[in-house]
């Protein structure tokens, strides 16, 4: 059957009809998602998954009439994220005016370029960027809501090469001493693309030493930039980790400032991750002295809950985005700019997505308070697992948790050899998602496979934490130890 061409009252009064038995589906899926007797997955492989469900593009469309079944299919095998079993990612949960604001800006359907375009959005995001670089210190500072932290990341360091650089905006950089970026050896990977991209190139990244806790040694990157400024290269850029993404250690801010003002380099933090700790009075301490950074990333999609992707980059000075990203031929777009508060000038995108309406909209509803009960909470949840875990004989905590990252292994009784607790491990792991139990991911901390826990889920609760201790150690006695004994 051939859909229509043009939109009649027929049709749109079929539109409106699918559009609400879609509503329905996704309160339904909510209610059964959200119930931690539902599964977090129903896991199939590849190949099963191929088999089950028609992945083609057809010539011929269906009708709309087709949407409610295909979302529903959609809905079967997706990773349930709102799940309380549901621990793998620096994300999790459900956060009603978050995604009702991304619903909306789905509805509404427009771009953050001209305030011509996005009139509410636009003063929306320049409402919450404004608390957010306030909340970190940069009280005459500046920011944009961007694509996701690696985006962020990417918009600093560029940043800070044309304060190091700023003839390469227009004329390239070439015949100069190589520019070398500092991170710790625990940072985002993004890091490495950012260099990759930018043509500093990735043996330009120069990755420095951790302590027991994850966080960067500033004697380290003291030598390491002396280090490199006998070699004849040039440092630019320094990039502190607020909440690593294994271990969630923060690096120490204060002396990395201090070094960076001595060394005349530019200080960014990445708090993709531990950037939310500035909403609670109880955690913010492990930003301490991010007000002296030059930039940060702070992405609400994680701690805060907001649906992916809502994510920060923001500025001390403010005029550093126009400087850095402004360019000439966007007359034809932005013909008020003069006098109106048009963000485009200011972002790499031009299209841009309107993830500003979620992050006000929750922010209304919540409070600050609000969010700094959801922080605290996490930080809760996590001291209530580190608990569990030193308490039962066959766990074994691998560090003490800084934030909300708890990473742990499972160790049956008189198995010593490290390859044998990897396989162990990873196999309990692996076992938890197939059967739905936990989604939790596993990384590599001291050479050891080890499960990292994460909390991101402000829904989850005591029960949910002791109900995944339970599951695993369960699994482990059914799977493991009678491979053992
Ligand atoms: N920036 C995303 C990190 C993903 C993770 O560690 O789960």
């Amino acid at each position: 059957m051939e859909g229509p061409a043009v939109s009649t009252p027929e049709s749109s009064k079929e539109e409106l009809d699918v559009f609400r038995q879609i509503q329905a589906l996704l309160a339904e899926y909510l209610v059964q998602a959200r119930d931690p007797l539902t599964p977090v997955v129903d896991y199939l492989e590849p190949a099963s998954l191929a088999k089950r469900f028609d992945f083609s593009l057809p010539e011929t469309g269906a009708t709309n009439a087709a949407l409610p079944a295909l979302v529903r299919d959609y809905l079967e095998h997706s990773v349930r994220s709102a799940n309380p079993r549901f621990f793998n990612q620096l994300f999790g949960g459900f956060l009603l005016p978050g995604v009702v604001g991304e619903h909306v800006a789905a509805v509404t359907n427009t771009s953050m370029y001209t305030y011509e375009c996005a009139p509410m959005a636009t003063l929306m995001e320049a409402a919450v960027v404004e608390e957010m670089a306030r909340l970190v210190g940069f009280t005459k500072g500046e920011g944009l809501l961007v694509t996701g932290g690696s985006n962020a990341n990417l918009v600093a360091m560029n940043a800070a090469r044309h304060r190091a650089r700023p003839e390469v905006k227009s004329q390239g950089g070439s015949g100069q001493a190589p520019l070398v970026a500092f991170v710790s050896d625990q940072a985002h990977y993004s890091f490495e693309k950012a260099v990759a991209l930018m043509g500093i190139g990735t043996q330009n990244l120069w990755r420095v030493a951790t302590d027991a806790d994850g966080a960067m040694r500033p004697e380290a990157l003291a030598e390491s930039i002396k280090d490199c400024r006998e070699k004849g290269f040039e440092p630019f850029f320094v990039g502190a980790t607020s909440g690593t993404t294994v271990c969630g250690a923060f690096d120490p801010l204060p002396t990395l400032a201090e070094i960076c003002a001595e060394e005349q380099l530019w200080l960014h933090v990445d708090g993709s991750w531990g950037g939310s700790v500035a909403l609670s009075q109880q955690h913010r301490h492990l930003i301490q002295g991010s007000a002296n950074a030059d930039s940060m990333t702070w992405n609400p999609h994680k701690m805060m809950g907001l649906p992916l992707p809502c994510s920060a980059i923001l500025f001390r000075q403010a005029g550093t985005l126009a400087e850095v990203h402004g360019v000439g031929g966007t007359e034809y777009l932005f013909h008020d700019h003069d006098s109106l508060p048009d963000l485009g000038p200011l972002s790499l995108q031009c299209g841009r997505r309107v993830d500003a309406l979620k992050l006000w909209l929750a922010w209304r509803c919540l409070g600050t308070d609000g969010f700094t009960r959801r922080i605290d909470h996490l930080f809760g949840l996590c001291q209530q697992a580190r608990e569990r875990v030193c308490q039962e004989p066959r766990l074994e905590l691998m560090r003490e948790p800084i934030s909300v990252n708890l990473v742990f292994r499972y160790r049956p009784l008189g198995v010593s050899c490290e390859d044998e607790l990897d396989r162990v491990n990873v196999s309990l792991r692996r076992a938890l998602h197939h059967r739905g139990l936990a989604l939790v991911n596993y990384a590599t901390v001291d050479g050891a496979q080890v499960f990292r826990l994460v909390f991101a889920n402000g829904d989850q609760s005591a029960a949910d934490v002791r109900r995944f201790f339970d599951d695993l150690l369960d699994c482990a006695r059914d799977l493991i130890e009678p491979q053992i004994s």
